[in-house]
């Protein structure tokens, strides 16, 4: 039974706030998976999304299924490009990258992915991406060959968000990059919540408690954490759950 999404919306119309870890198959050795599975357990973790830019092709499906070995929670996968679709995972956003023009993010990889969704179990979610500048250039912008939204402009901003959610997309996630030196801005968030019905991710940048407070003040409804955690393991120990 696919309901990870609804399972979403019943955690935003109940106020609760979701957090992801984001694991990168390529920095993950397959050797830590069980170490760091039982620290993803007993930390406020509600999902785990996996995916990276870069990865090799099939590490994802022997990630996913190392992970399923030691963790209950549910598996999203997060995927750069088409060859990290895995039939192990829960489900996958279906990202469009409505920030950029380039046609392969926006419609040439899905059709590419198609054949491999369609004999899948994957819970399908479409979400509109939104790429902000955070200070300095990231992979997504190298790798997707698209220039990330101002920071400035937050009618742009809302006025993309929106436009996903009149799409039909069921996600809009607010992302600054992995590995961001500014996480997107408070200011932003909470413009771009004001203007949706459907639930907001936010990423990219987020290394300390306090800005993980503020971004769910602000309006995020599920936050993304993945460097800060791959770096520095004793963050979990402040992610305990009923902690914020
Ligand atoms: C990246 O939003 C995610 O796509 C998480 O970003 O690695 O900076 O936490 P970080």
């Amino acid at each position: 039974m696919k309901h990870l999404y609804n399972n979403i919306l019943q955690n935003v119309a109940a106020g609760q706030k979701m957090l992801a870890v984001l694991i990168d198959p390529d920095k993950m050795r397959i050797e830590s998976v069980s170490s760091y599975a039982k620290k993803v357990n007993a930390s406020m973790a509600t999902h785990i999304f996996v995916g990276g830019s870069t990865v090799a092709e099939y590490l994802c499906d022997k990630l996913v299924g190392e992970l399923k070995k030691y963790t209950n929670l549910p598996i999203i996968l997060f995927p750069g490009d088409v060859t990290q679709i895995t039939n192990m995972a829960d489900a996958l956003l279906f990202l469009s990258l409505i920030s950029g023009n380039n046609p392969d993010y926006l419609i040439g990889k899905h059709v590419q992915a198609v054949s491999k969704l369609q004999n899948s179990n994957l819970e399908i979610i479409p979400t509109g991406y939104i790429l902000v500048e955070n200070g300095k250039p990231t992979m997504v912008e190298k790798v997707t060959k698209t220039k990330p939204m101002s920071r400035d402009n937050l009618q742009l901003v809302e006025d993309t968000a929106v436009a996903a959610e009149y799409l039909g997309m069921k996600l809009v996630y607010l992302e600054a990059g992995s590995g961001a030196s500014m996480p997107v801005s408070s200011e932003m968030i909470a413009a771009v919540k004001r203007r949706l019905s459907i639930p907001l991710i936010v990423g990219g940048g987020i290394r300390t408690k306090s800005q993980l407070v503020s971004a769910y003040e602000a309006g995020a409804d599920m936050v993304v954490i993945g460097t800060a955690l791959e770096q520095d393991e004793s963050f979990f120990d402040i992610l305990k759950p009923n902690t914020l």
